[in-house]
């Protein structure tokens, strides 16, 4: 299959490792284009993939059957807008990233468009991409047009397992939005690993309380309580992990809030409702943003 991958950072790395070895013709593609992609990985066990790969190809571009993103939410629109033009009608759009929202900025479109979610964790080390820990992603179609791709999942699951088709999955980035409102911005805060967020047992059950109070009205069912034990589960499998936004924070990156917490605060206004607790964190955490945004603009 021919397959493009926006975003060569360690997700995108993994992805193309893991399809070039099935025998699939990948290719990257880069915001500033450059000769190859080295792509170094080192698997959980051990194994390492070390290769050049081809990038931004136009004819490439144009022959995909699948354009994979995975860049950060905030970089998605932007990036996929300038290569609508360039697509296969039929090309499949997956868009993997943390967060919602990122399709609803995007230009009017006719591609079949994918919504995913993955539990695989990689890091940088210098040029080398450690996959640090396997996991399973999640996909599914969001517009009608996507409606009859399960074969992805499958394609997908061969390279890098496991992945699971949902015929709704906005259910499923739903609960993963919870457990991205939960730990994201705590650890952030709290500059600690995953699995020390044990400790705040009563502030997780209030992030919880307010999301699943905002999918009941987004016509999720859902309780509270199962919401807070999915959670649990990820803190405690996830437990070693350096949570993406805090990664985002100590590098002084813009992190995801804005599709994270940011999403679900626009969600809960629509239906006239506050979140207190929700609102909180991300006032912090945009604070801490803008204190080395605005000193890398040279702003006082
Ligand atoms: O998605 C993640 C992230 O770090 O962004 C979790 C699931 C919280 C794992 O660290």
């Amino acid at each position: 299959m021919k397959i493009t991958i926006l975003g060569c950072g360690a997700l995108g790395q993994l992805w193309l490792s893991r399809l070039y070895q099935q025998g699939h013709d990948v290719q990257g593609w880069l915001r500033v284009p450059q000769p190859f992609c080295a792509v170094n990985v080192i698997e959980p066990q051990g194994a390492s993939f070390n290769r050049n790969l081809p990038t931004n190809d136009p004819e490439h571009l144009a022959q995909s059957e699948l354009l994979l993103v995975t860049l950060k939410a905030w970089q998605v629109s932007s990036a996929v807008s300038m290569l609508l033009p360039k697509l296969n009608p039929r090309c499949a759009i997956l868009l993997l990233h943390n967060g919602m929202g990122t399709q609803d900025e995007l230009p009017p479109n006719n591609q079949p468009i994918l919504q995913g979610t993955t539990t695989h964790a990689a890091r940088h080390d210098g040029s080398t991409i450690i996959h640090v820990a396997s996991g399973t992603t999640h996909i599914g179609p969001t517009s009608p047009a996507a409606q009859s791709l399960s074969h992805l999942a499958e394609v997908l699951h061969e390279a890098m397992p496991d992945v699971a088709w949902h015929n709704n999955i906005a259910s499923a980035n739903w609960r993963k939005l919870a457990v991205n409102c939960v730990i994201n911005p705590l650890t952030a805060l709290y500059n600690c690993r995953n699995g020390d967020l044990q400790r705040y047992p009563e502030q997780i059950e209030l992030i919880c309380r307010e999301v699943s109070s905002v999918m009941e009205m987004e016509g999720y069912h859902t309780s509270c309580e199962g919401l807070l034990q999915y959670v649990m589960e990820v803190i405690q499998s996830t437990a070693d992990n350096v949570s993406s936004m805090l990664q985002d924070i100590r590098t002084q990156r813009h992190t995801e809030i804005d599709y994270i917490t940011g999403y679900l605060l626009r969600r809960a206004r629509s239906h006239g409702v506050t979140l207190p607790e929700n609102a909180r964190l991300f006032e912090l955490i945009k604070r801490k943003e803008n204190e080395y945004e605005r000193i890398g603009a040279g702003l006082p």
